[in-house]
């Protein structure tokens, strides 16, 4: 199956993040950073940009690439590759549009038990300002079945 290449922006606010409830589509009901499927003739930052501001109002200037992780997904999801960027600052308050609703949670009350389970494993290194790579299988109820994950200097 095709590897799709997907973003995800997280705002990080020191003791803040800004994440956004998923309102339909692949991981509806869950909190998330921004993003989705970079299209073509757009560069994987560009791709970035454009979903943040899409989904949340927002534009984001500088931004940092800190991870990349593979999720194999037994549905029909696939195979995707997400480029997950931090943002500190950004230009306009955030808004809610028909895919996401936004809120800022202190690092200490993340809702990890209403976001993806792999967000425990790799978001304590994402909010240290650390580089990681990683990959996650998903079985249909799309729980964790196997993963490897690893800190990059
Ligand atoms: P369309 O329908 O074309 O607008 P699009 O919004 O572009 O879709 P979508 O919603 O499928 O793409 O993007 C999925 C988003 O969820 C991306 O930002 C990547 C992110 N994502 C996917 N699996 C994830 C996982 N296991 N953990 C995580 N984020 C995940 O933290």
């Amino acid at each position: 199956m095709n590897k799709k290449i997907l973003t995800l922006c997280i705002i990080h606010q020191h003791p803040k993040i800004l994440l956004g409830m998923k309102k339909r589509g692949h991981g509806e009901g869950k909190w998330n950073g921004f993003g989705g499927k970079v299209e073509q003739g757009e560069t994987i930052e560009e791709a970035a940009r454009r979903e943040t501001k899409e989904e949340a109002g927002i534009e984001i200037d500088k931004m940092n690439k800190l991870g990349i992780l593979d999720f194999e997904y037994q549905d029909d999801s696939g195979n995707m590759e997400v480029h997950i960027f931090c943002a500190k600052e950004f230009e306009g308050s955030p808004t809610e549009s028909e895919e996401m609703k936004p809120k800022w949670f202190y690092i200490d009350k993340i809702p990890y038990d209403q976001m993806w389970s792999d967000d425990k494993y790799w978001l304590p290194i994402f909010l240290d300002g650390k580089k990681f790579e990683g990959k996650f299988f998903f079985n249909e109820a799309n729980e964790i079945i196997d993963y490897s994950l690893l800190e990059i200097n």
